[in-house]
């Protein structure tokens, strides 16, 4: 369990995370079941600290049909957030149709809203992913950054060097210059490669942060995801495409709901 140190904390003015370090750096899963114990009160998923803290973060996560990995998501995220003493707001971006699973225009939609919302940074996260290090800073650094790149269901390696799915963050600023993410990939797969060409084009070189510190464990679900067909194809014009299919040709309907652990961004 993580405990203030000395009085000198209790009055912290800024949000230094270094004491965050210094103080303990893995999290036990069996934790989760206490988290309730940790969390301050929040609404529509949005926790501001009583200090200075860096550029607002948003959590923009896509989502179906999930109820027990949301709960396990948002509880355990709400308490690692809280210690890295972020302002920061969960956006889950809910697929409410049977089509197949359209991860990249869900981030879109996330994005679009964070962004309106007044967001600077944003974090587009799988539910699936915990994140296991405090280091593992949830805001954004000057460059596009993959933040898991230690995952355990690749036994803490990268499968190729230019992965850039599963957790990453990036500036508002940056996203809207790539023009977002493409929304044609349905189905598994794929997308991430797409932005990553994105990424390339715009001259936007990506980072990562050490593998220990980039550590996440997955929890476990049905691997029933139906691949994406078209990926292979989408992938050969990536750079071209994104010109005109982006965060700038959403022409999808939703609606924003504010819960008391995540905005509800429903999409039809
Ligand atoms: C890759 C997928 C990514 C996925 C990683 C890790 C494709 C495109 C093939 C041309 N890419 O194979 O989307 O994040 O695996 O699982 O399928």
């Amino acid at each position: 369990m993580y405990v203030k140190q000395n009085a000198k904390q209790d009055n912290l003015e800024s949000c230094y995370y270094s004491d965050i370090l210094a103080s303990r750096n893995f999290i036990q899963i069996d934790e989760i079941a206490r988290l309730k114990n940790f969390v301050m009160p929040i609404s529509g998923g949005e926790h501001k600290p009583e200090c200075d803290h860096l550029p607002s973060s948003s959590i923009i996560i896509p989502y179906r049909n999930r109820t027990e990995q949301l709960g396990i998501f948002v509880n355990y995220m709400h308490h690692f957030l809280q210690k890295q003493r972020l302002h920061y707001r969960i956006f889950i971006v809910d697929q409410n149709n049977t089509n197949l699973f359209n991860r990249a225009k869900l981030l879109n939609i996330g994005a679009k809203v964070a962004i309106d919302n007044g967001y600077p940074c944003l974090i587009l996260h799988d539910i699936d992913l915990i994140p296991l290090h405090y280091g593992n800073i949830y805001a954004c650094s000057k460059v596009p950054r993959h933040m898991s790149s230690s995952l355990d269901t690749f036994r803490y390696n990268l499968p190729y060097l230019t992965l850039f799915g599963g957790a990453v963050a990036i500036l508002s600023e940056q996203y809207k210059e790539i023009n977002g993410m493409s929304n044609l990939y349905e189905g598994w797969g794929g997308e991430d490669d797409d932005f990553y060409e994105r990424l390339v084009k715009h001259n936007l070189t990506a980072c990562r942060f050490c593998a220990s510190v980039s550590k996440y464990t997955m929890l476990r679900h049905e691997k029933n995801l139906k691949k994406s067909g078209d990926r292979f194809n989408l992938l050969k014009k990536a750079t071209e495409r994104s010109n005109y299919d982006g965060l700038d040709s959403l022409n999808t309907e939703y609606t924003v709901q504010k819960k008391p652990l995540y905005t509800h961004i429903i999409v039809s």
